[in-house]
């Protein structure tokens, strides 16, 4: 198996692009196009194609590290380091609770490492006390989305519906930086005669390729939609027999939209009522057209009604359920999608079910050969989760994630973090969060093991083992089951991840993301399978489910729901201290906290680090040029960063990338106002003042 081309997916990002992995003698493994994988066919971004280069680096992790009586993380056996871990999450436990024990996970573990880290946190600690961090991430599209149709697939169809489509708005979604073999789609779209709308701050080379691009002052989108539907219904082109037919609430949402009016939608955003109108026109003449969402309009304070409102926009107009038509949320990382229907969630039970539904809990808990009373309730998100570290919660097992660079507030949640009784880090190089910890766990990657993820679509993929882990590393898996066995577990945690998956399976079945009928032998037959798949015997076998609500939605009565939505201010805006918004998000050649893609020379020497991008106005009234390091300070912080200087950015607006940890940190600005119900933070903006640094 091991010196042949093996075809898996990427590590990164939720279009999970397929690639042959080839290992040579060398000791490196070759990536090489996998052209049958339909969402990129061959096509690779620099860090898809350089993702082996993390896997033989330097700065890998292959022995467990413990912290030494003089502070410093030193070497130490697994035996020590897992028994250290036991001792210590036991020891909390017995003194504080079982919620004292937090548990963080990630949307880039596989399906199985997140059902299995759910499944420890309730069975084996006890405690209600995990999230992660797919909560800063898609979590307002996944409660508007539930809201709206009763069930949170980021797309309801497949990406190659695209092109057949005849208007496309993608509301902030930078998808050439972030998803750059899918602007294929787009490009197909315009070429067949559909149109593309961006709606970004920045003219980004998202943005560039529009045919109409409008920059609204951030966190105004949903203003901007609900000045669009007020001129859907001012210029009469509702779909009306869809609205009778297929949904509910309408009037309420139509009252509030016409309150709306474009003039006042205009001094809110900044878009011009002609701009607006002519969105609308696109949108409206068409026979077929979709809204895309991305963190742009998500990472908002108000991000659920945000969405709720572009949704809205999608139901007025009898979008979603007809051909190449609706509304979709681009999710990011490359479990994102599967990362959030199996339990690692606070709320949450795997296959999508709630933790507060007494029959869900009965499933589940017969799966898992538990008393249902004996599952813990729903816990905290993963602000306030990170946030209570160290108060009641004493000690956290952190999976995936690297809080100290991503999360919002980010010097206070570093403190948080070294106020802990105890951390446990796993994770293949040494994060910033890992730096922290007292005891580190180094794990195998991708290319190592094998697993599932789901990718933005709904399509359940396969990632297949392709070259052998080196010494010192265990899997994710491993590492539970043997804290399980040490705590008292002996039984429900395998190593191999195909019998984690049958689990799963069965814990799934009847749910809303059924994965009853999806087996590692279809995966890999089929290249993919679309949840939900139940399981209808073995002949025929459920084809699964690549588009979504063609019939009914997924609500008690089958329709969908308009839910009434007003414009509202972000939880911080500008003022006469601080009268500038900053905006963060990425660049094309780095991922997420970079403690990845910051190993990789040719990523860096692309993207070396931090920037502040302004506008040359903002630049001349400070006296800054190209280069010269600027300092933004807001409320929570100050962080300095060269300046960029553009005139693709709005001249009231600052945008910086988040890549980086020290001097250059953007969430060291960032502000963790909660959205209500998603309770995703604010990343995308707070008011700021932005100074020149002198000599
Ligand atoms: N290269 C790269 N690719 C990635 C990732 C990465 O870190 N690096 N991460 C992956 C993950 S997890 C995710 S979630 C996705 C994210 O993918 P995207 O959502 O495309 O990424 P962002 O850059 O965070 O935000 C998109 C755009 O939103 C704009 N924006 C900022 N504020 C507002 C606003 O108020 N309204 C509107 N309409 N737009 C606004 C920004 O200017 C930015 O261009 O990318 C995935 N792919
Ligand atoms: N200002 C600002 N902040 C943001 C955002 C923004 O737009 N602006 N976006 C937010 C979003 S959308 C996201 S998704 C988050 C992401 O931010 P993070 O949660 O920090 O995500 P990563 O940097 O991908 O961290 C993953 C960590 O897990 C490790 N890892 C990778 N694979 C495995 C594995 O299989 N097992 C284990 N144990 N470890 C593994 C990696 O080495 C890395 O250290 O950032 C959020 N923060
Ligand atoms: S677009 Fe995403 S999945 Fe594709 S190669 Fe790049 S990072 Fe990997
Ligand atoms: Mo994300």
């Amino acid at each position: 198996m091991e010196n042949t081309a093996t075809p898996t997916h990427c590590p990164y990002c939720a279009l999970q692009c397929g690639m042959n992995l080839t290992p040579s003698p060398d000791g490196t493994v070759e990536v090489g196009e996998r052209a049958d994988f339909p969402v990129n066919r061959g096509a690779l971004c620099g860090k898809g194609r350089t993702a082996p280069a993390v896997l033989s680096s330097s700065v890998r992790l292959t022995s467990p590290l413990i912290r030494s009586e003089d502070g410093e993380l030193a070497p130490a056996t697994w035996a020590e380091a897992l028994d250290r871990i036991a001792g210590e999450l036991s020891r909390v436990r017995a003194e504080h609770g079982p919620d004292a024990v937090g548990v963080f996970g990630g949307g880039g573990l596989t399906n199985e490492k997140a059902y299995t880290l759910g499944k420890f946190a309730r069975v084996v600690l006890g405690t209600s006390q995990i999230d992660y961090n797919g909560r800063f991430c898609m979590s307002s599209a996944a409660a508007a989305g539930m809201k709206a149709f009763g069930l949170d697939r980021g797309l309801p169809f497949p990406l190659e519906d695209i092109p057949k489509s005849g208007c496309v708005i993608l509301v902030g979604s930078n998808l050439a930086e972030t998803m750059p073999p899918s602007l294929r789609f787009f490009n197909e779209l315009r070429e067949n005669g559909g149109t593309l709308i961006v709606i970004d701050p920045r003219r980004t080379r998202t943005a560039e390729q529009a045919d109409l691009h409008l920059a609204p002052r951030p966190g105004t989108d949903l203003a901007l939609a609900l000045g669009m539907l007020h001129l859907v219904v001012a210029e009469g082109r509702t779909d009306e027999e869809y609205i009778r037919e297929r949904t509910t609430g309408w009037e309420e949402a139509r009252a509030e939209a016409l309150a709306h009016w474009p003039e006042y939608v205009e001094r809110i955003t900044g878009v011009s009522v002609p701009e607006l109108r002519e969105a609308v026109r696109m949108f409206c003449e068409p026979e077929s057209a979709m809204v895309l969402t991305a963190r742009g309009p998500e990472q908002q304070s108000k991000g659920t009604d945000t969405v709720g409102a572009w949704i809205n926009l999608c139901l007025a107009t009898g979008r979603p359920g007809r051909p190449h038509s609706g509304y979709g949320c681009l999710t990011g990382q490359g479990n994102g999608q599967g990362g959030r229907e199996h339990g690692q969630k606070a709320d949450q039970l795997p296959g999508y079910r709630k933790l507060d539904d007494p029959e869900a809990r009965r499933h589940v808990a017969e799966v898992w050969g538990v008393d249902p009373g004996s599952l813990p309730g729903p816990g905290r998100s993963a602000y306030e989760l990170l946030d209570a570290l160290g108060t009641d919660i004493r000690s956290l097992l952190l999976m995936g994630s690297n809080p100290v660079v991503s999360a919002p507030r980010a010097a206070h949640i570093e403190q948080r973090l070294r106020s802990l009784d105890f951390l446990a880090v796993c994770d293949v190089v040494l994060s910033e969060t890992a730096a922290l910890a007292d005891v580190v766990l180094p794990v195998t990657q991708w290319a190592e093991e094998t697993g599932t993820t789901t990718n933005l679509e709904g399509r359940v993929l396969l990632r297949r083992r392709a070259i052998t882990p080196p010494s010192g590393v265990r899997s994710d898996l491993e590492v539970m089951h043997e804290l399980a066995d040490r705590l008292g577990v002996e039984k429900g945690f395998p190593t191999d991840p195909e019998e984690v998956f049958e689990e799963l399976r069965r814990a799934s079945a009847g749910g809303a993301a059924d994965y009853s009928g999806i087996t590692y032998r279809r995966l890999a037959e089929e290249n993919g399978v679309f949840w939900p798949c139940p399981a209808e015997g073995a002949d025929p076998e459920h084809p699964g489910t690549p588009r979504l609500f063609h019939d009914r939605f997924a609500t008690p009565d089958g329709r969908a729901r308009f839910v009434p939505v007003a414009h509202r201010a972000t939880a911080e805006e500008p003022d006469e201290e601080y009268p500038v918004l900053l905006t963060t998000g990425r660049v094309v050649s780095q991922y997420q906290s970079g403690a990845q893609t910051r190993r990789v020379d040719e990523l860096n020497a692309a993207a070396p680090g931090p920037f502040v991008e302004l506008h040359p106005r903002l630049a001349a009234r400070l006296g800054a040029a190209e280069g010269d390091p600027v300092a933004v300070v807001s409320r929570r912080g100050r962080a300095v960063a060269p300046a960029r200087i553009t005139t693709a950015i709005r001249p009231d607006t600052v945008f910086m990338p988040f890549h980086w940890p020290g001097e250059g940190r953007a969430n060291t600005l960032t502000n963790p106002a909660l959205d209500p119900t998603s309770r995703m933070p604010e990343f995308k903006s707070c008011a700021v003042r932005v100074e020149a640094v002198r000599g």
